[in-house]
């Protein structure tokens, strides 16, 4: 997917911290002089300040902390992952219109991204809060050549990555807690979310949907979530945290994570799942729609599913569940 006039534009001002002459950039985006200068002007509506010096031409001195898709696809590395970005500042869910644009052909590797979700969705028709431009509210469309009973693999994938990400771009350490929560310090920083769109044996395509609270004030959660959620920048240093860069540092941590996935199979994904697990070893309760379970979480299996030992050794497969993990543990 080619880069859009404005998108080439902020990728030229971003390479160096020299200045770059309006002869220069009109040449390279191959437009008029003032056709720079109009793009220039945008930018500085959306925020950007842009230094202007005669005879020298143009350098950024101040981007915001938006997700514009020339900010995600700056320097964005990867070749399917977020080369195709469809953002808006306002949507009901980044879900709804995942669904919407892969029904019409949307090429892999195309994400829906926003900085508000009206109603944005957990698992089980559960809200999922999302706040204006504190958080990533994005989905992801993917079109595995898998069976569809496979795709929940897709979700621990997708946690790994994440956590991956995070970790790169942030330097915390979150861990999983299966299937698709991740948790520092145990409350709840991302939750993702993996919806299908597929035949009795073939996937058109799988919609992986991941939130994230980056920049939320610590104090600016709703009351029901106070005590079990938490964003990036509470349980750091304080300071903002670059959303773009986070956005890029997730896709190329997914994106590698998928080539080995789809070369090799589920196998290596385990066991990195495995090593960023917060449950396994530990006794969990396991509330499923059919009851409760408490015993000692063993691992997961070759398709993604959760292993609980009961107090009688008996072995339960849990396909879809909550899991609680104990307090002090
Ligand atoms: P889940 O069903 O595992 O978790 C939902 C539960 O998490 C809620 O019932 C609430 O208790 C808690 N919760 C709600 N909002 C937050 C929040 N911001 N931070 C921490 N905890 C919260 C998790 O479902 C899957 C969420 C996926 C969200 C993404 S955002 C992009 C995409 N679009 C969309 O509508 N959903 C996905």
């Amino acid at each position: 997917m080619g880069l859009s006039t404005r998108e080439k534009l902020i990728g030229l001002l971003s390479e160096s911290e020299k200045f770059s002459s309006g002869q220069q950039l009109s040449k390279e985006l191959g437009c008029s002089r003032t056709a720079v200068w109009k793009h220039i002007e945008e930018l500085r509506k959306e925020g950007y300040i842009v230094e202007a010096v005669q005879k020298k031409g143009y350098r950024i001195q101040h981007r915001p902390n938006n997700l514009h898709p020339g900010e995600i696809k700056n320097q964005l590395t990867t070749k399917k992952l977020g080369q195709n970005v469809h953002f808006e500042e306002q949507v009901t869910s980044t879900q709804e219109i995942a669904h919407r644009i892969a029904m019409e052909g949307a090429p892999e590797g195309t994400i829906v991204i926003a900085e508000q979700q009206t109603t944005g969705r957990g698992r089980l028709g559960r809200p999922w809060h999302s706040p204006k431009g504190s958080g990533i509210w994005m989905s992801i469309i993917l079109r595995p050549n898998i069976p569809p009973q496979q795709s929940p693999q897709l979700t621990l994938l997708a946690a790994v990555g994440v956590v991956q990400g995070i970790e790169r771009s942030v330097g915390l350490n979150p861990q999983i807690k299966w299937p698709n929560d991740i948790l520092i310090e145990g409350k709840k920083v991302v939750g993702i979310l993996t919806e299908l769109q597929a035949e009795a044996d073939r996937i058109n395509s799988v919609i992986i949907g991941i939130g994230i609270n980056v920049n939320t004030p610590k104090d600016a959660f709703p009351k029901e979530l106070e005590t079990i959620a938490t964003s990036l920048k509470a349980e750091s240093s304080g300071n903002d945290i670059d959303r773009s860069e986070l956005v890029r540092s997730i896709l190329i941590e997914m994106e590698k994570l998928y080539d080995l996935y789809l070369d090799h199979g589920f196998t290596p994904i385990k066991l990195l799942w495995e090593g960023a697990a917060a449950s396994l070893g530990k006794r969990v309760v396991v509330r499923t729609l059919s009851g409760e379970i408490t015993g000692k979480a063993k691992g997961i299996t070759e398709e993604g599913i959760l292993l609980v030992e009961d107090d009688f050794g008996d072995i339960h497969r849990v396909y879809s569940a909550d899991i609680e993990l104990p307090k002090n543990d």
